[in-house]
């Protein structure tokens, strides 16, 4: 356990520390919640520790979290938007004026403003929180889309590389570390035999038949928060990997986070199923903001986007079970293998109603 109070104190937060505690579901940063007491007013902030072995050069992200809020401010500042600071992340500066603060052992820390009355949903519950939430990553992809300078720093070089990420779990196979490949040949062989489909985007993206964007490249539907009275999505989060990508892969891990009632690890796998409803919600919420940016050929490209992503991860937590659990944050021995089996059911179902999710978007 870190220590918060002297992590606090290296970022100007106008206040004595009271406490601070872990916070959220997310599977890569070490996230807080910590109170401050300013002049006898209870105020919560969140404090992360950026995870420097997925990220490798943490001060870049920063900096590029730190000209997207500063774009995302301003820009909600020349709307004259009442709420402002509840719209977008904005970073507390170190007390040295840094957009960070690294603590004796190395480690790369931020503090953000607590977003209050509002939360985020590991789960969906309504179609409302389906279109809000889409809505709110088009109107984020709109945003970047301006944003001014140089592209944004790789933070993780061939992230939705699809390609990549099959070659990862193919070394994994074969190195086998924990001698875990004999039980999981069946999920294994599922995933190899989509092989075709893991480099339609890649190739697209490579040919120019697909544009580069600015992209948020992690659209799980708990990095959005949601006002708690209204439902209205408010402010996008996770920033880490907002850098260079495609509409795909934002629209795609939307699917896969949005559509099934089961949560991401349920072990009962019949839960899981992509709902045509929840599908629906998105596309509407989706295509109302990003209608004016989209191509024809991303927008046909959308059904497939869910499969797509929802077999990227489903690789990815095979390669980290096959790995010994490295990478995602796990809270049970098999939990990335129940993660992976996950993935394959809602894939499966996606390709079941391909047909009618195509019929969707073209509705719209
Ligand atoms: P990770 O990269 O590990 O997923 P996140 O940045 O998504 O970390 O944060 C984890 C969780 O913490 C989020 O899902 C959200 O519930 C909560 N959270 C993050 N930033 C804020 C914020 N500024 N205000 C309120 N809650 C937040
Ligand atoms: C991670 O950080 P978090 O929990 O929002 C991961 C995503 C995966 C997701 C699977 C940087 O997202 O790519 O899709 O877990 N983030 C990173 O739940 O690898
Ligand atoms: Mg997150």
């Amino acid at each position: 356990m870190h220590d918060l109070k002297a992590v606090s104190s290296l970022f100007d937060l106008r206040g004595d520390f009271v406490q601070g505690y872990s916070y959220g579901s997310g599977h890569i940063n070490d996230t807080y919640c910590v109170w401050v007491d300013q002049a006898g007013l209870r105020i919560r902030y969140i404090l992360q520790r950026v995870n420097h072995n997925v990220f490798r050069q943490p001060i870049p992200l920063m900096e590029n979290v730190k000209r997207v809020t500063d774009h995302a401010l301003k820009r909600l500042k020349e709307e004259n938007c009442p709420e402002a600071y509840r719209r977008t992340l904005t970073l507390v500066p170190a007390v040295d004026g840094k957009p960070y603060a690294l603590d004796a052992d190395g480690n790369c820390w931020r503090v953000y403003p607590f977003i209050e009355r509002a939360r985020t949903y590991d789960q969906i519950e309504t179609t409302k929180q389906c279109v809000e939430a889409a809505r709110a990553f088009g109107d984020f992809q709109k945003l970047t889309a301006d944003l001014p300078g140089e592209p944004l720093f790789e933070t993780i070089p061939n992230f939705h590389n699809t390609t990549s990420r099959l070659a990862a779990l193919k070394d994994a196979i074969q190195a086998d570390p924990l001698g875990r490949v004999k039980e999981v040949q069946k999920e294994i062989d599922w995933y190899l035999s989509r092989e075709a489909d893991c480099h339609l985007v890649v190739d697209y993206l490579k040919s120019g038949e697909l544009p580069l964007r600015c992209t948020h490249n992690d659209t799980k539907l708990n990095n959005v928060m949601l006002d708690d009275v209204t439902g209205e999505g408010i402010c996008v989060i996770d920033l880490d990997t907002t850098m260079p990508g495609s509409a795909i892969y934002d629209f795609g891990d939307m699917i896969r986070t949005a559509t099934s009632p089961a949560a991401e690890d349920e072990k009962d796998i019949s839960k899981v199923t992509m709902r045509m409803f929840m599908f629906e919600a998105l596309v509407q919420g989706y295509v109302s903001s990003a209608k004016s940016f989209l191509t024809p050929l991303e927008k046909s490209l959308l059904p497939f986007s869910g499969k797509l992503l929802t077999m990227e991860c489903g690789i990815r937590f095979l390669t980290d079970y096959l790995s010994g659990d490295v990478y995602f944050k796990i809270h049970r021995p098999e939990h990335n293998l129940d993660r992976c089996r996950t993935q394959m059911a809602l894939v499966e179902s996606i390709e079941a109603q391909m047909d009618e999710m195509k019929a969707v978007v073209d509705r719209y």
